[in-house]
């Protein structure tokens, strides 16, 4: 930044040493980015590092990242004000560790009841998702991109299964976003609390259950070793988006070209990732299993209660014009995408299983 800098004002013996310098090094730029994944976290550290090694790669090297666990900057949840401020360039993380800061970032990771993985794509690329996620990031001087997804997550662990919603009442479970102020509603204990340190809050009985992501992410976060009942399927996250957001004073000082270059990268990082997850949960679920994991789905009547407790949520939002505006695009892509879907591949796969 500072050569590009130095050589748009020209004339100093700086500028004019390094303008000798091969064409591809003098925009050379490294971007420090702080994420709220502890190194080797299957799924989330995944993207992160897919998106730094795509942008290195596509770069050539001109434009490389500087990946930071939490703890070697910042913590896990301070990435945002760190690069809001300007302290560091760009974050990898869940925007949904965000609405304390705006209840809309809620929609770039899930909200309850909300879209699979393809529909929260197709929103973000085709139904002006993410012109508003930029237009959120704008009020806190972020370039934001979506960068992975979870697929859809799983309802959690607990230590006893859950035969109705009551007993959500007192437990003190740990699950982040507008889905935590749903179990809230049910009466549990909600705590917010990063991926490093659940293994610990797990095991010590700071908390009774936990939901992290599905079964590859949460069998390398080895909870299988402290709790035994896991509900594979969750009303939370069915499809969550992970966020890369750049400074935007520091996207706007780079190159054209290395803009494109993280742009393709997050896009390309969400496919390779997402497939790289799917490709994975199911063995793992089987591992789990093998190492006496009782896996569960919750009963109608939990279900009716996540939705009765989900639709006061989304709606106590609604005093907020900016929340509002995305729950509508959001809702009408969802509603588009859904029709299609339900006819052709939900239909499709019932018969596969039925022929
Ligand atoms: C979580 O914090 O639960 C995520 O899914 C990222």
């Amino acid at each position: 930044r500072s050569f590009l800098k130095t050589s748009a004002l020209g004339g100093t013996a700086a500028a004019a040493t390094t303008l000798a310098a091969p064409a591809y090094a003098q925009g050379k730029r490294t971007l420090t980015m702080v994420t709220s994944w502890p190194r080797g976290f299957a799924v989330l550290d995944d993207a992160a590092t897919y998106l730094n090694n795509m942008v290195n790669e596509m770069s050539d090297g001109t434009l490389t990242i500087d990946k930071k666990a939490p703890g070697e900057l910042v913590g896990a949840f301070e990435v945002f004000d760190a690069v809001s401020s300007g302290q560091a360039d760009m974050y990898h993380s869940a925007d949904y560790y965000f609405i304390g800061q705006h209840p809309a970032y809620a929609y770039y990771t899930a909200v309850p009841f909300g879209g699979t993985a393809q529909e929260l794509t197709n929103w973000y690329h085709h139904g002006g998702g993410h012109d508003l996620h930029n237009e959120l990031g704008e009020i806190f001087n972020l370039k934001s991109f979506l960068a992975g997804n979870s697929g859809s997550q799983s309802g959690g662990w607990f230590r006893n299964e859950i035969k109705s919603a009551a007993d959500f009442n007192g437990l003190k479970f740990r699950m982040p976003g507008l889905g935590g102020k749903v179990l809230g509603k049910l009466g549990a204990s909600v705590q917010n609390i990063p991926g490093g340190e659940l293994y610990q809050a797990l095991s010590s009985g700071a908390l009774d259950g936990l939901e992290w992501v599905g079964p590859f992410a949460d069998e390398r976060a080895g909870f299988q070793e402290v709790a035994k009942v896991y509900y594979t399927a969750g009303f939370h996250e069915p499809g969550s988006g992970l966020a890369c957001a750049v400074n935007l004073d520091v996207f706007n000082d780079l190159a054209p070209a290395h803009q494109k270059i993280i742009e393709y990268a997050t896009m390309a990082t969400t496919h390779i990732q997402l497939a790289e997850t799917l490709a994975n949960n199911g063995a793992a679920l089987s591992r789990l299993q093998q190492q006496g994991v009782k896996t569960m789905q919750f009963s109608d009547d939990v279900w009716d209660a996540f939705g009765k407790a989900s639709a006061e949520v989304m709606d106590e939002n609604m005093g907020d014009e900016l929340f509002a505006r995305t729950r509508e695009s959001f809702e009408a892509s969802l509603t588009s995408s859904a029709e299609w879907l339900s006819k052709s591949d939900a239909f499709y796969v019932e018969q596969r299983e039925r022929v």
